[in-house]
């Protein structure tokens, strides 16, 4: 089969998805994009193709070889019946809360993050910082998004206290239904740009793609008034394709975002605190009753916040938690019902 290979710069192909591929690859397969997530398929797009195909996982056992929205597979030209799952320059993941802990692929491929949020009971600085991990660790631009500013009485007050997160961030304040205010948004959607959209129900994600897109064909719907909350009227991962040619994926609205394998990203959100913990006097301190503790000190003296420095130690904690593997996992357990059985035989025998 012979296909422009170009003509699929439009979806977001670039020269690191081409290196993946040899002569015999180009002869073979054909390169499509996985645009839509459903529960039980993907819909996949290429040069001249458009189609459903059963939801795809790759023979590495690895938890995130499972195709997501985003990601690039190569189709056999004959039977086009998926093969391979091409690396990714970026991915988002979470990990399902529950038992179960799950691996759960959010999008792939990404370019840069819209954080959405609305000036209203929605804003959340904890939230927004852990949104703001998920970017860092995938290397993906993250830009706050405060929808809603028409509502607000003092929407400044809001990117004011966003800004305040990492230094430099972008964060911009707009109305959805105001296309004007959405011009500096418009440099991100550029063409072959993949754009994703996160943030709870209800905060504007599918309007504000209906207004980039100049369209309204994705449905949305009002809040709740009594707590602003949203009916979670999105249900799949779609990507749609903006006048300019960039990409947006609009996604469901998130209950929570577990964070999951992301180290380098709480150490780079939260780069203030690990520069002031390398002035500790002890290499191991963990900041609660140490001598010459430089982060304490901070505290003290008003320069770092004390809810911040408690909202990094639950991060910190939980990306611990759900970070080990299945085996690590197990493997506590049993020492610790191990030392749950050692601790009542011996309680049995001081009872005798
Ligand atoms: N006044 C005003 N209303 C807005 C703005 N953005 C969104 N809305 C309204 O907020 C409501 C929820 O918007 P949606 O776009 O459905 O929210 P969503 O984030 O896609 O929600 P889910 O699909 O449930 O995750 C709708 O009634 C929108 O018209 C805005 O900037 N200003
Ligand atoms: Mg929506
Ligand atoms: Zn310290």
């Amino acid at each position: 089969m012979t296909y422009k290979i170009s003509e699929l710069a439009n979806l977001g192909w670039n020269a690191f998805f081409l290196s993946q591929l040899d002569t015999t690859d180009l002869n073979s397969f054909i390169p499509v994009k996985v645009i839509e997530v459903h529960r039980n398929n993907l819909r996949v797009v290429g040069i001249s193709l458009d189609r459903t195909i059963p939801p795809f996982r790759s023979g590495d056992g690895e938890e995130s070889s499972v195709a997501t929205v985003g990601d690039w597979l190569l189709l056999d030209a004959k039977t086009l019946k998926p093969n391979r799952l091409l690396l990714r320059n970026s991915l988002f993941k979470r990990r399902a809360s529950g038992t179960g802990r799950k691996l759960q692929l959010i999008a792939a491929n990404v370019d840069t993050l819209f954080i959405v949020s609305s000036c209203n009971q929605d804003f959340n600085i904890p939230r927004l910082e852990r949104y703001l991990v998920i970017a860092s660790e995938a290397n993906v631009t993250p830009i706050i998004i405060l929808t809603k500013s028409d509502l607000s009485e003092d929407p400044e007050n809001f990117a004011h206290a966003a800004r305040k997160l990492q230094p430099g961030l972008l964060v911009e304040t707009v109305n959805s239904h105001d296309p004007n205010t959405l011009e500096p948004l418009t440099p991100w959607c550029a063409k072959g740009q993949t754009v994703a959209l996160l943030g709870s129900s209800g905060v504007g994600k599918s309007t504000l793609v209906n207004s980039l897109m100049k369209s309204s064909k994705i449905a949305t719907q009002a809040i709740r008034e009594d707590d602003d909350k949203g009916r979670h009227t999105t249900t799949s991962r779609k990507l749609y394709f903006t006048p300019q040619g960039g990409l947006l994926l609009d996604t469901p609205g998130m209950r929570e975002l577990q964070l999951t394998d992301v180290a380098t990203g709480l150490d780079e959100v939260f780069s203030d605190i690990r520069e002031l913990a390398e002035q500790c006097r002890f290499k191991n301190c963990e900041h609660n009753t140490e001598p010459d503790c430089a982060v304490l000190s901070a505290v003290d003296k008003g320069e770092l916040d004390a809810n911040r420095l408690k909202r990094w130690r639950k991060l910190l904690a939980e990306e611990a938690y759900n970070s080990e593997s299945l085996a690590e996992r197990h493997e506590r357990e049993r020492a610790f019902g191990k030392m749950v059985k050692n601790a009542k035989k011996q309680k049995q025998r001081k009872d005798f």
